[in-house]
């Protein structure tokens, strides 16, 4: 009875909505989140979490058709975090989300915890994928999609990649697939902050300087359909996220234009920033920094700039 009222949700196209300056603010929260964790834990990734959060966040709030009541429902929307390092972003969207009280997160990457630092589908629910191993998390997207097609259920998969990540053949492999099968159900995010962990690879041994990529062009040479969009910027990422639903008879990949450690000054755009534990001083600074955003989106609200 209540798979049949949710397709009949479904069927209507309803997603869960919500206004842009609310997602800008569940944004914000969640970078507190991931930033007092990982204080927490004296342990953890904050560049890659705070590349992504904003992406974890449209899905999860304006996007994604999943119950957190009931999150082995088995006509929910499929969400893979490839980058796994990248957990305690997932973490904190879905504790804000529903599927996990917000005050578990800080048991972080502690033994026996459900929240290790790198994701397990055997421990918490809502997770459709344990990853961690780069490289690994399209392929079973593309089973995923596969089996839901075979199945004849609706629901969609979305499967998060890091730039560096793509460097791992096992995801041409997975792309060449899903573009043989057709399978526009399935949509990878390309999280394009144009830094790995140390630098790309170069005949010297390492650059920091990103080589000539174009992940786009990759996919599209693969058959996908393949766009491009601002990864902070929530009507942008939603505008991508219509076009790749609506787009038949292909794989959509969008590459999401982003800045690794969004949203801390001293941590953007600085790769030192890819696994480094704030201090005490360093929290306080990112709050006060989080804090400003806050008052700033609650003005931008007041001129009437939500949508
Ligand atoms: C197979 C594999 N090799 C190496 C690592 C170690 N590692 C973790 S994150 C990372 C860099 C990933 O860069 P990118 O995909 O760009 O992620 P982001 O910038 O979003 O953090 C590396 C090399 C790993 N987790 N798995
Ligand atoms: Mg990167």
């Amino acid at each position: 009875m209540e798979v049949a009222e949710r397709t009949g949700e479904r069927a209507e196209g309803a997603h869960h909505r919500t206004p842009v300056a609310e997602l800008n603010r569940l944004g914000i929260e969640a970078r507190r989140l991931i930033l007092q964790s990982i204080h927490a834990a004296g342990a953890g990734h904050v560049g890659g979490p705070l590349s992504c959060a904003d992406l974890l966040v449209n899905l999860y709030f304006d996007r994604l058709r999943v119950d957190p009541a009931n999150p082995g429902w088995p006509e929910r929307d499929r969400c893979i975090l490839s980058k796994g390092h990248s957990s305690i972003a997932l973490y904190a969207v879905l504790a804000l989300r529903g599927f996990l009280p917000v005050a578990e997160l800080a048991t972080f990457d502690a033994a026996d915890s459900r929240l290790q630092g790198h994701p397990d589908m055997t421990a918490l629910p809502g997770l459709d994928m344990s990853t961690g191993s780069l490289g690994q998390g399209l392929s079973p997207g593309v089973g995923i999609a596969l089996g839901g097609r075979l199945r004849g259920l609706p629901f969609r998969t979305w499967v998060i990649v890091g730039d560096g990540e793509i460097q791992e053949g096992q995801i041409w492999e997975a792309a060449f697939t899903a573009a043989r099968l057709g399978l526009d159900t399935l949509c990878a995010i390309v999280d394009y902050n144009r830094l790995p962990q140390f630098g790309w690879p170069d005949r010297g041994g390492y650059t920091r300087t990103e080589p000539v990529d174009d992940p786009a062009g990759k996919f599209r040479a693969f058959g996908w359909h393949a766009i491009e969009c601002d990864g902070h910027d929530h009507a942008a990422i939603r505008a991508a996220f219509d076009a790749a639903e609506a787009h038949p008879g292909q794989p959509t990949c969008i590459v999401a234009h982003t800045v690794k450690g969004k949203g801390i000054s001293f941590a953007e755009g600085d790769y030192l920033w890819h696994a480094k534990v704030p201090t005490a001083d360093e929290l306080e600074r990112a709050g006060a920094e989080l804090d400003a955003l806050l008052a700033a989106i609650a003005v931008w609200e007041e001129e009437g700039g939500s949508t």
